[in-house]
């Protein structure tokens, strides 16, 4: 049995501990979340925080293939004709506050190609944290990494019932598949400095949120504290 240091309990619940029913799950780890002229930085927002999570992220990829572990990256995009983008969700995007001139929103043409478009250089998965063959990719059109997708499907075929999650946004698409996930039965641990959002109280708080009610989504730890115990 092996258990992580987590808040607020040692995760995961029973100690089952292996590379065969454990996965890595890197979310959205793309320019447009991450990169100067990406959507992110073209809503305003500083994408310092976002950095800041490579380097643990890195360290964990690393250790997780070495060790045999699944590892999955998901992409958030919608398909070049739109298709699959929600009209309020557009509108939302190019919504300017306070009167300043229409924004570039999801599908339209930024430094980075069309924003959140599949196919487009803003939507790629950083060179940093690029998957290696074989690895999963998730396109998802919302901020979940279950909805229309066939995550679920691929998990329950490699025998995965823990899952490990980084990346961003902490608040919206890492919380929003931990919620899903959680609601599947999967153990799920989050750890804090492999994801950040675009405001830090918003990213503490989403982390509390988890640890309510004995741990109601899973757990909280961090990557050296989960890297201890892989050894
Ligand atoms: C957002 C995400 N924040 N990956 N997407 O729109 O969290």
């Amino acid at each position: 049995m092996r258990f992580v240091p987590a808040n607020p309990y040692p995760w995961p619940y029973d100690g089952d501990l292996r590379p065969e029913n454990t996965a890595l799950l890197v979310i959205d780890m793309q320019t447009d979340f991450c990169g100067k002229g990406g959507y992110i930085d073209l809503l305003g927002y500083d994408v310092s925080a976002s950095r800041a999570c490579i380097e643990p992220i890195s360290r964990l990829l690393a250790v997780f293939r070495k060790q045999g572990f699944s590892v999955i990256h998901t992409r958030e995009g919608h398909r070049p004709d739109l298709s699959d983008l929600p009209a309020n969700k557009r509108w939302r995007s190019r919504r300017m506050q306070g009167g300043a001139p229409p924004s570039i929103g999801i599908g339209d043409l930024g430094p980075c190609g069309r924003v959140l478009v599949r196919g487009e250089p803003g939507w790629e998965i950083i060179p940093e944290l690029s998957p290696l063959p074989g690895e999963p990719i998730i396109d998802k059109p919302g901020k979940g990494s279950f909805y229309a997708t066939d995550l679920d499907l691929i998990l329950k075929n490699r025998g995965i019932r823990n899952i490990v999650l980084t990346g961003i946004t902490t608040d919206v698409c890492v919380h929003t598949t931990m919620r899903e996930a959680n609601d599947r039965g999967y153990e799920c641990l989050i750890l804090g400095d492999c994801c950040a959002a675009t405001d830090e109280a918003n990213h503490e708080a989403a982390l509390s949120m988890v640890t309510m009610q004995n741990g109601v989504f899973g757990a909280v730890s961090t990557s050296n504290a989960l890297l201890e115990v892989l050894g």
